[in-house]
This record gives C-alpha cells, structure tokens and sequence, in this order.
C-alpha cells in the first residue's frame, strides 16, 4: 500500500529563466502535492557536480553540472502518496520529445539537457536528495 512520501523537486534554471517557477509549483499543487520547504538558490558548479555524482561517468557530465548550476533554481521538498512515483509520472520522460501529453516536461522542457525539473528516482535517493539541500 502506498505511504505519503517526501520527494526532492528542482526547477531547473531554464524553467526560472522562463519565470515558470509559480505556474509549475501550481501544476505540483493541482495534483494533490503539498509543498513542504521550498527555496531559490543558484548553485556553485561543484554542488551541481556533487549533486549529480552519479552520473560522473556520463558523456554529459560536465554540460548537465555547468547547466544546472548556470542561473538560479527552485529547490522543493513536495508531500504525497506515493510522490516519487507520483513526481516522476508528472514529470513526464527526460527528453521531452518523448514526455506524455499533460506531462511538465512536455508542456515546458526545451531539450533533453533543458527540461525544467527533475525529481528524485527512488525513495533512497530523494532522502539523500532532501538532506542535500535542506540539511536542518
Ligand atoms: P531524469 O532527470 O529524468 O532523472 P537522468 O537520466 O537522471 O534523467 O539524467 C539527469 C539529467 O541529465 C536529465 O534530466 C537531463 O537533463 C540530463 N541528461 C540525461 N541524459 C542526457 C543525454 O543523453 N544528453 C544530455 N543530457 C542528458
Ligand atoms: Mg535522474
């Protein structure tokens, strides 16, 4: 059975650029998410590469660190039943080429380096990914 869960959400900069911020925290908020802490912060290139450690041996590393760390980001810690799972569907596919209709991604990503959000992929990882950022 599923459990109310916690889920690290990142707008991403090209979605802040785009001043998107409000309309997908809107999105989150219209899907029965409640957002817990949230903040606006732009990160140093070495928290971007920390951040995405496991994705050090990607051909991409190095753009997807310059690029999340390139403007400000909205930072959330986002409440639901079963909300990895539920943040991932409403996501929609890293590339939004390939996202559902009705999906963020779909809606607002430019590419498969710009696609306005991320959420954490497992339950292990958003823990780690909430304590990243919001460490109290
Ligand atoms: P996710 O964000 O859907 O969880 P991941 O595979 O964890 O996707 O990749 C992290 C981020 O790295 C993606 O959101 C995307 O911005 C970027 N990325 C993933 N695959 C590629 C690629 O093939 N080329 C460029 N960027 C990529
Ligand atoms: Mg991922």
């Amino acid at each position: 059975m599923s459990e109310t869960e916690q889920t690290l959400s990142i707008i991403k900069p090209d979605a802040v650029e785009r001043n998107l911020d409000e309309k997908i925290k809107l999105i989150f908020k219209e899907n029965g998410f409640k957002i817990i802490k949230e903040k606006k912060i732009q990160l140093e290139k070495s928290e971007a590469e920390q951040f995405y450690k496991v994705h050090e041996t990607k051909p991409f590393y190095n753009d997807l660190c310059n690029y999340l760390s390139s403007g400000p980001i909205v930072v959330m810690i986002i409440e639901k039943i079963g909300a990895v799972a539920e943040n991932r569907r409403l996501m929609g596919a890293t590339d939004p080429k390939k996202a559902e209709e009705g999906t963020i991604r779909k809606q607002y990503g430019i590419s498969i380096d710009k696609n306005s959000v991320h959420g954490s992929d497992s339950i292990e990882n958003a823990n780690t990914e909430i304590k990243f950022f919001f460490n109290s």
